[in-house]
């Protein structure tokens, strides 16, 4: 760990509450973890219908949790693995600097700079009214990118680098979109941990 108390970025965006840590862990901890999570995580493969046809997500993912309740987006129901050593770990050091439990966490695996996220709200509502999402970035970096609902022209871009934590509460799925979009660039492999309470 730093010898600095590391100072949250507050993203002045309206009509969202989003918190940006960009070296909630070391380095050194974050290869730790992406190389234990990389390898000990039942990755899988699910397929998205995009008017009418059937093509494979843009992305490996899984579902782990302190509970038995799945959760299903854009046509796909998810159900949980029971917390692994490595995602409890990382669960209780979120828990210290936001003040709830999370029940579990989705994972995200971009293999290549051909995996993406495309855009979308965390809305379902497994998640409740203003959901918190706590948001994990170990490996290459990525661009995140956000945008109004109503007003695209209001957006926002971060590079989300290894180690940081991202925190999105209060109406930004209301309001806001985010993606991570496919790039060109050369990336090494990234795994997003989305921390969630689905009740
Ligand atoms: O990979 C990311 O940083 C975002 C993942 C995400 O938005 C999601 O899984 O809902
Ligand atoms: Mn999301």
């Amino acid at each position: 760990m730093s010898l600095f108390k590391q100072s949250p970025i507050v993203l002045d965006l309206p009509d969202a509450e989003v918190t940006y840590f960009p070296d909630f862990f070391s380095k050194k901890e974050a290869i730790q973890y992406f190389d234990s999570i990389y390898k000990d995580t039942k990755w899988q493969q699910d397929h998205i219908k995009v008017f009418g046809k059937t093509y494979p997500q843009p992305r490996l993912t899984a579902l782990y949790a302190s509970n038995k309740n799945s959760y299903s987006y854009s046509n796909i129901t998810m159900y949980p693995e029971v917390f692994t050593f490595a995602l409890s770990e990382i669960k209780t050091r979120i828990e210290k600097v936001v003040n709830v439990t999370f029940t579990s966490c989705l994972l995200n695996l971009y293999r290549d700079g051909k995996d993406s996220n495309g855009w979308h709200s965390d809305d379902e509502k497994e998640l409740g009214e203003n959901p918190i999402i706590a948001s994990v970035s170990l490996g290459g970096e990525r661009v995140f990118k956000m945008r109004h609902k109503n007003d695209k022209s209001m957006h926002k871009r971060l590079t989300l680098t290894s180690g940081s934590l991202l925190l999105m509460k209060g109406e930004t799925q209301h309001h806001w979109q985010h993606q991570i979009p496919k790039t060109t660039k050369k990336v090494t492999p990234r795994i997003n941990l989305t921390f969630r309470i689905i009740i």
